[in-house]
């Protein structure tokens, strides 16, 4: 049987590859529930101190599998209607959680078309490295729906309010170039670069202070939805729980010795 995503580790990082290309990495049932098994693996994994996300064959990921929707709801309509939207937080919320808030970097390889659910993925990674032929696609209102996958708490953040509601109220394409101008690419590669390009950014993040850049995102993450002064010391709890590592003891010591640090990731 094929595996509907592939996890990888190699050197400090975990590559997850969406796995249906012949339905262009569609979310089904398989998919999902096994994406969202996996990146918690990966969150917990000590081993582990970046992840790649990307797809494999030509996009990304299409969102939800219409074809699974479209049955579910015709299987569902004469009972309970809500089990068709059961997934969105039995799925879809913790595989977002998961991606933004674990306590180590995390990197979407956008190779081809991110859409719905896919696009939501990937602006919860902390870097988006996007082929020149891929794109986004904020589709769900394209089918009358409203939005999940946390894309109306990451898009407001990276494009602001005022472009948000373009992006989400006019759903099409947005290519790899307009994509970087917005910001919701980090950096536009050759299709053939894209791999490689995301797989060196988090082979440079595994080798950086882990419970500090966890500590980082969790911060970022608490302040979007909370006041200052509870930020404030939210961000002192973080500070607290990097300063303890012997990763910062040591990088301390460096400093003064001017050398530069190494990190362990502890
Ligand atoms: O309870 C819940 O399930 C709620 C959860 C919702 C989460 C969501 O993600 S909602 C959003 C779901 N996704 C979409 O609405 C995207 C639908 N797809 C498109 O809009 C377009 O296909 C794309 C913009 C992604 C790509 O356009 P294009 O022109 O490059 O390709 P295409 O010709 O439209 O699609 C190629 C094939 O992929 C085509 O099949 P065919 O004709 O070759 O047999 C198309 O039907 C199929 N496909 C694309 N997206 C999906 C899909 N099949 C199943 N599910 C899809 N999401």
């Amino acid at each position: 049987m094929i595996d509907a995503v592939r996890y990888d580790v190699a050197d400090g990082v975990a590559t997850v590859t969406l796995n249906r290309p012949d339905s262009l990495n569609a979310l089904d049932l398989d998919l999902k529930t096994r994406l969202r098994d996996v990146l918690a693996a990966a969150a917990d994994d000590v081993g582990v101190r970046a992840v790649v996300v990307t797809g494999s064959g030509r996009a990304f990921c299409v969102g939800q599998d219409l074809t699974e929707h479209a049955r579910n709801l015709e299987t569902t309509r004469e009972r309970d209607a809500s089990a068709v939207w059961a997934t969105v937080l039995e799925h879809y919320a913790p595989i977002t959680l998961t991606l933004a808030t674990m306590p180590k970097p995390v990197v979407a390889a956008v190779n081809g078309i991110a859409a719905g659910a896919g696009a939501a993925f990937a602006m919860a990674c902390d870097f988006r490295i996007v082929a020149e032929t891929a794109g986004f696609n904020m589709a769900f209102a394209a089918i009358g729906l409203g939005v999940d996958s946390g894309l109306s708490w990451t898009l407001p953040q990276i494009v602001g309010i005022a472009k948000a509601k373009e992006l989400l109220l006019l759903p099409g394409a947005v290519g790899a170039r307009e994509a970087l101008e917005l910001g919701l690419a980090t950096e536009v590669v050759d299709a053939t670069a894209v791999l490689r390009t995301a797989s060196a950014l988090a082979q440079r993040l595994s080798t950086g202070p882990t419970v500090a850049y966890g500590a980082i995102r969790r911060s970022l993450a608490f302040s979007a939805g909370n006041p200052l002064d509870e930020a404030l010391q939210y961000e002192a709890k973080m500070m607290a729980h990097a300063g303890a590592t012997a990763d910062h003891r040591n990088a301390v010591r460096a400093f003064t010795e001017k050398q530069q640090p190494t990190f362990e990731g502890r």
